[in-house]
């Protein structure tokens, strides 16, 4: 439970990163989920990428809404700063706050119901905005914490845990983000930690708006023969696209691989991700050709997931806006507020 403290004392031979924390350094409190909820294993990822690429906590703002989902930035970067929004809010608070400070690395985590129901309008506008964050959802096709109703991303014809049968239309986030502009978008599964850890590094490089839709079992309400969610269902549906490595500037690159089998995708940071593509047909820069190859694959009953899309080039909000490179919130009274001759002369200027 919470309320029970970590343990402080850690073995003295733990391995420790580049500027010498170790992987307790960037945990959070002890979680109350559910034994088994897939939700646990993301927020270990979390764990990992962030102490493999060597973030110091404080400068990482975790944000997330309401639901089992969202509660998780509790048990991860217990260091960092939070934010827990109100259900569905997290996108635009965390827009808000890249805004006043854009130095932060911004992680938004949420749900599918809150963010593929009432945080729907905010989801499809902190995307298109192009707002420098890793966005990721944790998909488990309910409302996990007010006992499983079914969300908008549960699949037509799937079963809830009592056998009733969903007849709506599922809403595919992923192809959602795509089309909204999305510059780094994936799936993956929260039992594939060796696929979602270096999606989540790649993530955190990006400069842009990446989202991860991270399909995550809720053992206690949709992980029943019928569910589409289930740890059964997507590992036997689970198509791989391209397995990731994330190579940081600082390490010589030395990678050694068959020409024509792997993609080197350097970002703005100069990190090379290096996809090993596990499909030929799937080309990770193309948009258009991954919205289709998604498409496909899912109407053949398969979970698309890997990195499905990615715009090494993007740009973020603040390039979009053009706005300083000093952090608004370390302005001064001087620079925020200019005074009446200064906004005469931008008035005239738009006359
Ligand atoms: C304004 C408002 N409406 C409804 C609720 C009730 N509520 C709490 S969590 C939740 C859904 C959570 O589902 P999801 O985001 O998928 O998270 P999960 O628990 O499945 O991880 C709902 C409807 C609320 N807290 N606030
Ligand atoms: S109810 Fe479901 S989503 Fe919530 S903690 Fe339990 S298993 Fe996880
Ligand atoms: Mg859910």
């Amino acid at each position: 439970m919470t309320y029970i403290a970590k343990p402080k004392l850690h073995h003295p031979t733990l391995a420790c990163n580049a500027i010498g924390f170790t992987r307790r350094d960037y945990e959070g409190k002890i979680s109350t989920l559910c034994a088994g909820c897939g939700h646990d294993s993301i927020s270990a990822a979390i764990i990992q990428a962030c102490w493999e690429l060597d973030i110091e906590p404080h400068r990482v703002a975790k944000l997330s809404g309401i639901g089992c989902s969202s509660k998780t930035p509790d048990y991860f970067l217990g260091q960092s700063h939070g934010f827990n929004t109100v259900h569905g809010r997290m996108p635009s608070v965390l827009t808000g706050a890249n805004l006043a400070n854009r130095d932060l690395i911004y992680l938004g985590v949420s749900g599918d119901g809150d963010s593929a129901s009432i945080g729907i309008g905010q989801f499809v506008h902190a995307i298109r905005r192009g707002v420098n964050m890793t966005y990721i959802v944790e998909n488990n096709g309910v409302y996990g914490l007010t006992k499983g109703q079914f969300s908008a991303t549960a699949d037509q014809g799937s079963t809830s845990k009592r056998g009733v049968v969903n007849s709506d239309s599922p809403l595919d986030m992923v192809a959602m983000a795509l089309q909204l502009g999305a510059t780094y978008v994936a799936r993956s599964f929260s039992g594939d930690k060796a696929q979602l850890v270096p999606l989540i590094k790649g993530a955190i490089n990006h400069r842009g708006a990446a989202f991860i839709d991270v399909i995550s079992p809720c053992v206690a309400f949709n992980n029943h023969p019928g569910s589409t969610k289930s740890y059964d269902y997507v590992r036997e549906h689970n198509d791989a696209v391209n397995r990731m490595d994330v190579i940081e500037p600082r390490a010589p690159i030395t990678v050694d691989f068959a020409e024509g089998e792997v993609v080197h995708v350097r970002q703005h940071d100069g990190s090379i991700l290096r996809l090993k593509k596990l499909e030929y047909e799937h080309h990770p820069t193309d948009r258009v050709a991954a919205a289709a190859y998604l498409q496909r694959h899912e109407a053949q009953g398969e979970v698309v997931t890997g990195l499905i899309f990615i715009d090494p080039k993007a740009g973020d909000l603040h390039e979009h806006l053009k706005s300083s490179k000093t952090p608004l919130n370390r302005m001064q009274n001087a620079e925020l507020c200019p005074g009446g001759a200064t906004l005469a002369k931008v008035n005239a200027s738009l006359r």
